[in-house]
């Protein structure tokens, strides 16, 4: 359901939070980022939530290690993982910390309860082999040589009588839903993984854990002291949680009600049953509205293995937006780690993509259409009159199809691609510079004989200078998801004004304002001298 003019609910995963945040984590943050701001682009009323999970067992034993409460160390780190968002320049319109958010623990319940009163609660002994770093029980067949695979831990074996929820109930209505599209799964590999899940049968599962083994921390299960609620039970809720239910508020209608709206939910693909099979079971059982599509992005890794909080590769985040700025790191993660794909973290290629692409291609152009345009200052840029060109039709085009383009890969969850075709709309726009070589046209009318020699010539300029603004015009706009800052950057240096970049439609080539440039400091300065006078032992290691 992908209307504009329907509510859309995006949230990202809420991470564990065991250790301080990585890089993987900032991924998720900006591609929600940047969804969101394209989705307002185009009109939409959007909310994006996010928040932390704190009643996981790993949070509990990172704390026994470290010698604290449980509760210290969720609010520590907690408010790391909260201050990332500021830090990568993400706007998130709530957070939802699952301890200490006095809205939580009753809408956990009233979830709870509503699936009990479903007849989807019971009570059994079980033996089963817990992975703390999955949080979930593991079949025998997920096991490789009695290891989690995914976190090469040896499992625990648990016997314990928990409360287990029906999902072998849900086999067929979920079959149903995701064979109808009612509940998408992008990308496709990962729909396919989730339908042959499903297919391949589904048993129920553990809801709950012993107080003794949850370290006493938790949401108690209702009506049975001996356990709490278990963590992805509880950690799935804060997707109503942050909306007020039980709890009938305006903004639970309004994004979670019967009313149309997109709900959507983006998480790496290693939660993907959780949220598209586990969640929307529970979701039915309860008897409230589900999902409309989980997007599954990628993992961020590190010599091929995915980078975690507790495998000793963890990235800080923080430390590389220190390093190289905001916009070096925006980019490199929403243009050169693939939205859905694993990609290999690599800091040279952070580096020699904000130096050859943004700076080389957008920086470039900004410094030399403005210089230009201020060695003449009483010149109008304006649109000629003539039949434009066969190169201004060229670059024109470009605009159009960077433009759809962009909408194709925000809709089609390929980022990476919204911002190549930026990039190729630059790239038009230099290679139109090159062809008509305002400087020439510039020094020639400086030089000109007569006034009707320099006039004409001026024109000329005029035109080239104004087609040439109002392409980094469209630049910014399509861009200002992906790199706000840079993009207000471009719009002032344009002398245009900030509310150009509020409206997709204002990104359509031709529509620009009178443009009156200004002076201004490069717009992406070269990182890769910066470092070189830096920290050149480490650059020369790793080139
Ligand atoms: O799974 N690359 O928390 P989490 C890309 N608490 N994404 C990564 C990543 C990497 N190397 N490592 C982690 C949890 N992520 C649960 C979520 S939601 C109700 C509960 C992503 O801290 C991961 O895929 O292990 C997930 O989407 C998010 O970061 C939090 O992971």
């Amino acid at each position: 359901m992908n209307n504009p003019q329907f509510p859309l609910f995006l949230s990202t995963a809420i991470p564990y939070v065991n250790a301080a945040p990585h890089v993987g984590h900032a991924l998720e943050l900006l591609q929600a980022d940047a969804l969101c701001r394209h989705q307002r682009q185009r009109g939409r009323d959007v909310r994006l939530t996010g928040g932390t999970d704190d009643h996981s067992l790993k949070n509990a034993r990172a704390a026994e290690r470290l010698g604290i409460p449980t509760e210290r160390l969720v609010a520590e780190h907690g408010e790391i993982f909260r201050r990332l968002q500021g830090a990568l320049g993400v706007e998130l319109d709530d957070y939802v910390h699952t301890s200490r958010d006095p809205r939580h623990a009753p809408a956990v319940r009233a979830l709870w309860e509503r699936c009990a009163a479903n007849g989807d609660l019971y009570s059994k002994a079980y033996t089963g082999r817990y992975c703390t770093g999955c949080e979930a029980f593991l079949s025998e067949a997920e096991l490789v040589d009695g290891c989690c695979a995914v976190h090469r831990e040896p499992v625990e074996e648990v016997q314990e009588t928990n409360w287990f929820f029906r999902l072998s109930r849900y086999q067929e209505p979920l079959l149903e839903l995701l064979g109808s599209g009612s509940l998408r799964v992008d990308p496709r590999e990962r729909y396919n993984e989730v339908e042959s899940f499903v297919r391949g049968g589904l048993c129920d599962f553990s809801v709950s854990r012993s107080r003794a083994r949850a370290r006493n921390f938790g949401i108690g299960v209702p009506g049975d002291d001996s356990q709490v609620i278990y963590v992805w039970f509880d950690a799935l809720a804060n997707y109503l949680s942050g909306l007020g239910f039980p709890e009938n508020t305006g903004e639970l209608a309004r994004y979670w009600g019967e009313a149309p709206a997109a709900r959507e939910h983006l998480i790496g693909k290693d939660i993907l049953r959780f949220h598209a099979v586990y969640w929307p079971a529970i979701l039915l059982s309860a008897g409230l509205p589900l999902p409309s599509a989980i997007k599954a992005h990628g993992f961020v890794t590190l010599e091929g293995n995915k980078i975690g909080k507790s495998q000793g590769n963890a990235i800080d985040p923080f430390e590389l937006v220190e390093r190289f700025g905001l916009d070096a790191v925006r980019f490199y993660f929403l243009r050169h780690v693939h939205t859905t794909r694993d990609s290999d973290f690599r800091v040279e290629r952070l580096i020699e993509a904000h130096d050859s692409e943004l700076a080389g291609k957008i920086g470039n152009l900004l410094q030399r259409v403005t210089t230009l345009a201020l060695r003449h200052p009483s010149l109008a840029l304006t649109p000629g009159k003539a039949a434009p060109s066969s190169d201004d039709r060229e670059l024109e085009h470009a605009a159009e199809r960077a433009y759809t383009e962009v909408v194709q890969g925000c809709d089609g969850f390929a980022l990476q691609e919204a911002l190549a075709s930026i990039l190729e709309l630059a790239a038009a726009a230099n290679r139109y510079a090159d062809a008509q070589e305002p400087w020439t046209l510039s020094r020639r009318a400086k030089a000109a004989k007569t006034p009707e020699a320099a006039g004409d010539l001026l024109a000329q300029l005029g035109h080239v200078l104004w087609r040439l603004c109002e392409a980094l015009r469209v630049t910014a706009i399509l861009l200002a998801p992906f790199l706000p800052g840079a993009a207000r950057t471009i719009i002032a240096r344009l002398g245009a004004t900030e509310t150009e970049l509020t409206a997709l439609a204002r990104a359509r080539y031709g529509r620009g304002p009178r443009f009156t440039p200004q002076a201004g400091a490069a717009l992406f300065p070269r990182l890769a001298q910066a470092e070189q006078k830096a920290k050149p032992a480490e650059l020369r290691a790793g080139s």
